[in-house]
């Protein structure tokens, strides 16, 4: 082997502050995927079905006319070990999904009034399922089965054509109760605006490509977003007594996902950084995705030494990572001090893969650095909130001079009369 370059840095070099700077990340749209989705989504809305046949013909290959993207809810059931997985993991994620469930709640204020938040679940949701190289049923389970824990009625699957098999069988099996053989920017579109075959849904969940992560951020507005889940990547940080075996499986899983995936080892050991290396060298060639794996562990791969412990919290919290799994001594201890990770995984033996398929808390997290402002998905991001306030005429007699002071402070009158023909107080 050895064409791999592995990029190392340590706290030692010259350039570290800058090294260490270049790992955190900002989110920004590629221009040209940006001007791309802009047209195509501009055409959906404009001629709606038709254009979703005529980009699907063109970036899918696959010509289905205006009006026949639905497939059907009953499909022929795979092998008994498929379907025992998936309900494994069904179950799993339904537990997950529902302990996370919010509730409505209201309290008293200091005047008397008793406000609170009312949760409601969205009517009718769109789903976007990946396709490509590989199908991704547990991403199914992972989406659809928090949409039916909250109690979403009309739960809209999308999926680019052609739909495998088991993926379709994975979508109506998790809960789906329209399912669509289509992708990219046409489905985003489609679910945003609504075409003659496609009605318009409220809000928009799932990860997929450059192309369906930029056509979510630019319909925001006509529809709600759950949030901009890219390509996959790990950060593992690992100290004291390592098995750099699992460290290095556990950076190749996620590296397989695809050329842009990234991966990040840090570890204040130089003998671990040089450990795992050698198991990812010895790793590497009996694995499948072999293209995928080396673009991954040329480009976007890193083995970072730090000085201690807290270096590297600071540094995984500036990088952002989607999982972090986290294999120092005493990790709990440090647990509440990584703040900006999608999904932690504690100890040698949490494999990101058991998070991946079925643990249950849902595996859309975010990528990219957006970690730092976002959450992964989560049962909560299925409801609408709405507040209510209710004053009785003695609670808000308790603070008619006040609301008056606003009045005259904004100048606004009319707010300050319709406090007084209640109070009956000028
Ligand atoms: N690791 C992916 C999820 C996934 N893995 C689906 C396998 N299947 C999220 O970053
Ligand atoms: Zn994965």
């Amino acid at each position: 082997m050895g064409m791999i370059d592995f990029k190392i840095f340590r706290f030692s070099d010259p350039h570290w502050e800058e090294e260490k700077k270049a790992l955190c990340r900002v989110y920004l749209p590629p221009k040209e995927i940006e001007q791309k989705v802009k047209v195509v989504l501009e055409e959906i809305l404009q001629t709606g079905d038709k254009a979703l046949s005529k980009y699907t013909e063109l970036y899918d290959k696959q010509s289905i006319p205006p009006g026949s993207f639905r497939l059907t809810e009953t499909v022929a059931q795979p092998s008994k070990e498929v379907v025992d997985a998936l309900r494994w993991a069904k179950k799993n994620i339904s537990l997950f999904a529902r302990a996370n469930r919010p509730k409505s709640w209201s309290i008293t204020n200091k005047e008397g009034a008793r406000v609170g938040e009312l949760y409601n679940p969205f009517r009718r949701i769109g789903v976007y399922v990946p396709g490509g190289t590989a199908p991704l049923v547990s991403t199914a389970l992972m989406t659809v089965c928090f949409a039916k824990a909250a109690g979403v009625k009309e739960i809209v699957v999308c999926s680019p054509p052609p739909v495998n098999a088991v993926l379709h069988f994975a979508i109506a099996y998790s809960g789906a109760t329209e399912i669509y053989s289509i992708g990219g920017i046409q489905a985003i579109g489609a679910l945003a605006y609504g075409t003659e075959s496609i009605p318009k849904v409220e809000k928009i969940f799932g990860p997929g490509n450059a192309y369906v992560v930029e056509a979510k951020r630019q319909v925001v507005g006509a529809v709600a977003i759950d949030l901009l889940p890219g390509p996959s990547e790990v950060a593992v940080f690992a100290a004291g007594p390592s098995n750099a075996d699992f460290i290095a499986a556990d950076l190749l899983a996620q590296a397989e996902h695809g050329p842009s995936s990234k991966t990040l080892f840090v570890s204040p050991e130089s003998s671990l950084l040089q450990s795992v290396i050698d198991a990812i060298k010895r790793q590497l060639p009996s694995l499948q995705r072999q293209q995928i794996l080396k673009e991954v562990l040329s480009n976007h791969s890193y083995f970072v030494q730090v000085r201690s412990i807290e270096e590297g919290i600071e540094l995984i919290n500036d990088f952002a990572p989607e999982h972090l799994s986290l294999q120092i001594p005493s990790a709990k201890k440090y647990l509440n001090q990584f703040k900006n990770c999608g999904a932690i995984y504690l100890g040698p033996y949490s494999a990101i893969a058991a998070g991946d398929f079925l643990a249950g808390p849902s595996h859309t997290l975010p990528t990219g650095g957006a970690a730092k402002s976002f959450s992964g998905l989560t049962t909560s991001q299925f409801y609408r909130k709405t507040s209510v306030v209710e004053y009785s005429k003695k609670s808000l007699l308790r603070v008619s001079p006040l609301l008056e002071t606003f009045a005259r402070i904004e100048s606004l009158d009319a707010h300050g009369a319709s406090v007084s023909i209640r109070t009956g107080k000028k």
